[in-house]
């Protein structure tokens, strides 16, 4: 199959050896493709089958399929796997054929699809085709539309891919413990015509959180609430590439929530519309333009935009705390607090210990020893200095005269003279005085008092 080994050769991908799935199994199953690594793959072209224009998933890939008597086949494994979250931290998932999220599946409207499930689980499993249209015992409830398939087992899933759209895969077995640990996947349908909904650059990811002790590797999965991992495609910020796109082209996000809370998912100096949603492509006239739009547990959204204006424009989920990795978000707010008395007495029995969070919490310049296996909360540095974020967050890079299927990172924008924000030399500029709470005096810095500074660890090799 010429189409899977040249996408192999520029994907990194690897066929799963026929050893790993049963002797009787291996004569009629598709090979199962798996892959090692958690870079963004370039987008797979359609070798057969009907055409369209693929997407690129973010820090993800498309599986590869084969066509038989006209029926698209495709083989995904549930397994334990190992994804690294970002550079310096892995972490022990579930997922499918070698990464959590699972890869891409794409097709077209009216495929007929056949999709083999191998359980390599510890437990029993199903796959659930979140948003599709499709026969009752294909939904891949447990219990409700089909038994689980057990470890060790393939079942076989069959339907016709109906309505155009932006769709996900999941298990509805034992939820609470599979999707805390990753298991998930993008579905993207493509219109039947391919010159409809058509844009030039067409990004997908997931959203999805963890709950990863610092120092450790597997996820909490009875946490319900308080996750300290929050990622796009199970990778956190500064392990999230960037999306890069050509000045002028039409530019599709689509994004999907797998996690337990919403995500207002935000795009700076550019508005978008949003142009899909779970049950499909939205009429223009209902469209109004965004620079956030809020996605909702279990939703998918597609949002557009031109991408007219150059440079690094960043791409987060607005919730604060969602732009953050793992570490203690249970501390005080010390804005305004005095800790010079208290500092010195702690310095006696802790030398390196640091008074933090008085002038608010601004941690891009500063180090501090960790774990091993875990991410600073705020740890990605720009062509500025610390960036200040981690999680969900990213970029999207407008540049000038790419080529149309480049998607290579093009280092930080370089912006030409005088239009980078910068300090005002005319001296102090006057202010009146503000008004302050009656008990100020009691909580503030003083107007004009020197404000004492962090006090960095003496070292920090290991880091
Ligand atoms: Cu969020």
């Amino acid at each position: 199959m010429v189409s899977r080994r040249n996408f192999m050769s520029g994907a990194g991908a690897v066929a799963i050896g026929a050893s790993l799935v049963s002797r009787a199994g291996a004569a009629t199953l598709p090979e199962a493709v798996t892959m090692a690594g958690a870079a963004t793959q370039p987008p797979l072209s359609p070798p057969n089958g009907r055409p369209y224009n693929p997407v690129v998933t973010l820090n993800g890939w498309t599986l590869p399929w084969r066509m038989k008597n006209g029926v698209k086949e495709f083989h995904l494994v549930a397994e334990p796997v190992v994804r690294e979250i970002a550079p310096g931290m892995k972490a022990n998932l579930w997922g499918y054929n070698g990464q959590s999220p699972g890869p891409t599946i794409e097709v077209v409207e009216g495929d007929r699809v056949r999709i083999f499930v191998t359980n390599k689980l510890p437990e029993h499993t199903s796959v659930h085709w979140h948003g599709q249209r499709l026969p009752n015992g294909m939904d891949g409830v447990t219990g409700l539309t089909q038994p689980g398939i057990r470890p060790g087992k393939t079942f076989v899933y069959e339907f016709i891919a109906k309505r155009p759209g932006t769709f996900m895969y999941h298990p509805h077995a034992d939820e609470m413990t599979q999707m805390a640990m990753g298991m998930m996947g993008f579905w993207i349908t493509h219109p039947k015509d391919p010159s409809q909904h058509r844009a030039d650059r067409d990004f997908c990811f997931l959203l999805n959180a963890y709950d990863i002790d610092p120092g450790s590797y597997t996820p909490k999965t009875s946490t319900m609430l308080d996750f300290n991992l929050w990622t796009f495609n199970s990778r956190a910020f500064p392990g999230i590439d960037p999306m890069v796109c050509r000045q002028g082209d039409r530019v599709r996000i689509r994004v999907g929530n797998l996690t337990m809370t919403n995500h207002p998912i935000h795009l700076h100096g550019h508005e978008f519309v949003v142009t899909g949603t779970d049950g499909g492509w939205t009429p223009p006239a209902s469209r109004w333009p965004e620079v956030t739009t809020d996605i909702a547990v279990g939703q998918m959204r597609a949002i557009e935009f031109d991408a007219t204006d150059l440079g690094d424009w960043a791409f987060h989920c607005h919730k604060s705390h969602h732009t953050m990795n793992a570490m203690g978000h249970e501390v005080p707010t010390m804005i305004g607090v005095d800790q010079r008395d208290v500092l010195e007495k702690i310095n006696k029995l802790v030398p390196d210990y640091m008074a933090m969070g008085e002038t608010g919490g601004a941690m891009g310049e500063m180090e501090m020893p960790l774990p091993d296996n875990t991410l600073p909360m705020m740890t990605g540095s720009g062509p500025f200095g610390g960036i200040e974020m981690g999680g969900m967050f990213t970029t999207v890079k407008v540049r000038k005269g790419l080529a149309g299927n480049d998607y290579k990172d093009p280092g930080w924008y370089r912006h030409s003279a005088g239009t980078v924000a910068y300090e005002w030399q005319g001296g102090d500029a006057s202010m009146p005085a503000a008004t302050r709470a009656p008990d100020a005096e009691g909580v503030a810095a003083r107007p004009g008092e020197k404000v004492l500074k962090v006090i960095k660890p003496g070292s920090h090799d290991n880091h």
